[in-house]
């Protein structure tokens, strides 16, 4: 049974970034009830009510994996560490968005499967065979008759927006081969739990995952996690390694550790996360008054990156343009609109992060060091840097 412990109040669908806002498109926003359960029989966290997967990856996707270096060199090691790891002859990617992981493989090595036609049209353009579907049942048995099955199969940032991962897990059944593996790597709840993130949760983060939530769903695919590991990816994330129930591959003595790690937090507990819910409450009432009492002394205040995350936060906290002025980030395709549901201008950094700019609240904390080396000027000059992980702070 799913247990709700965790109420994020009305929000918008986090990419929809507005091109403008006249009454009109105003009044046409979506917007649902962003609250989070816990189900005590398998350990999934997951949003209690999901929005409609075409409504979210449109051809208008918004966010590019490859604008931050930090990303464009993780995906790079991981291909290395995959390719040597396992000696794969042919992989599938489930979610290449605009193609940071497939880059570093070769064009007849690896296909991919991407439902953001925008995105799916780039790595089609420089050469890589996408298909511009959802993950289901549907296009995996199309994908077996034309290409059989796959020694890898990788994916990142993707299943845990999936609604139905007993679909995810028999689609990828169908197309891996009998000592495939399946390496997936998405936010971790045992990080959002200890740094307080609640900002992962979002329309697009259906579940975040734990080992032992992991561990029980994907059996009923006949698969198993043979290893896990926890990245420092976007905060925290946690990378599964699984390959079929019968499979030679044998349990690591890391993915036994880290099961037991989940167990001393707590992650089987309702409890843990009831108290990770009132944490979440006192970020909120931190993180106002600091940006209220900032603007008292009248300084100015921006946010820098204009994340899918920061929806999450300035919806829930009811922070608009009368605390922050205005949002930098380098997407081109995020910059002259809006962000939803709070409807705060974003721009270039170019244009914003400008001498004027007092404190800038970081909505890509998870990017802290990456930004941090980029602004030296702004540091040097005195420019204050606000983050709200672990702790509502000025840094
Ligand atoms: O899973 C998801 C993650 C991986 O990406 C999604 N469903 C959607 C998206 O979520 P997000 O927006 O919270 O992700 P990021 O990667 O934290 O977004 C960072 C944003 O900040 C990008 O729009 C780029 C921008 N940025 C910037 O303007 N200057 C980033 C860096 C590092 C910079 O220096």
């Amino acid at each position: 049974m799913k247990k709700k412990f965790l109420n994020l109040g009305k929000q918008p669908i986090t990419n929809s970034f507005l091109k403008d806002i006249d009454t009109k498109t105003i009044n046409k926003e979506y917007f649902y009830n962003l609250s989070v359960g816990f189900n005590n029989k398998n350990y999934l966290v997951s949003l209690m009510n999901h929005v409609d997967p075409k409504k979210q990856f449109t051809n208008q996707y918004a966010h590019r994996a490859s604008q931050s270096k930090t990303m464009r060199e993780s995906f790079k090691k991981t291909a290395k560490k995959l390719k040597e790891r396992f000696k794969p002859n042919n992989c599938l990617e489930i979610g290449s968005n605009d193609g940071v992981f497939i880059k570093n493989f070769k064009k007849k090595q690896i296909i991919a499967v991407e439902p953001c036609t925008n995105l799916a049209k780039i790595t089609q353009s420089e050469g890589y065979k996408t298909y511009g579907k959802f993950w289901n049942k549907k296009i995996a048995s199309i994908i077996k008759k034309k290409h059989r099955k796959f020694d890898l199969i990788f994916s990142a940032n993707t299943i845990s927006h999936i609604p139905n991962l007993d679909e995810v897990f028999k689609s990828v059944s169908m197309v891996l081969k009998e000592e495939g593996v399946f390496v997936f790597e998405d936010p971790y709840i045992g990080s959002v739990i200890q740094n307080n993130s609640y900002d992962q949760f979002y329309d697009e983060h259906v579940h975040l995952f734990s080992l032992i939530s992991i561990s029980k769903i994907v059996s009923k695919a006949q698969l198993k996690v043979f290893d896990a590991e926890i990245t420092k990816n976007h905060g925290g994330s946690i990378c599964f390694y699984v390959c079929r129930k019968d499979s030679k591959s044998i349990e690591t003595k890391r993915l036994k550790l880290l099961k037991k790690k989940e167990i001393k937090q707590g992650l089987h507990k309702l409890k843990t996360y009831q108290k990770f819910s009132n944490r979440v409450a006192e970020s909120r009432k931190k993180l106002v008054q600091l940006l209220k009492d900032l603007k008292k002394k009248n300084k100015k205040i921006i946010s820098y990156g204009a994340t899918y995350k920061s929806a999450t936060i300035f919806n829930y906290c009811n922070i608009g343009k009368e605390l922050i002025d205005y949002v930098v980030d380098t997407t081109p395709n995020k910059q002259g609109k809006f962000t939803p549901g709070k409807h705060i201008p974003i721009i270039s950094p170019e244009i914003g992060f400008d001498s004027s700019v007092d404190y800038a609240f970081l909505g890509a904390w998870n990017f802290k060091r990456e930004i941090q080396a980029k602004e030296k000027n702004f540091i040097n000059r005195g420019g204050k840097f606000i983050i709200h992980v672990p702790k509502v702070k000025i840094i």
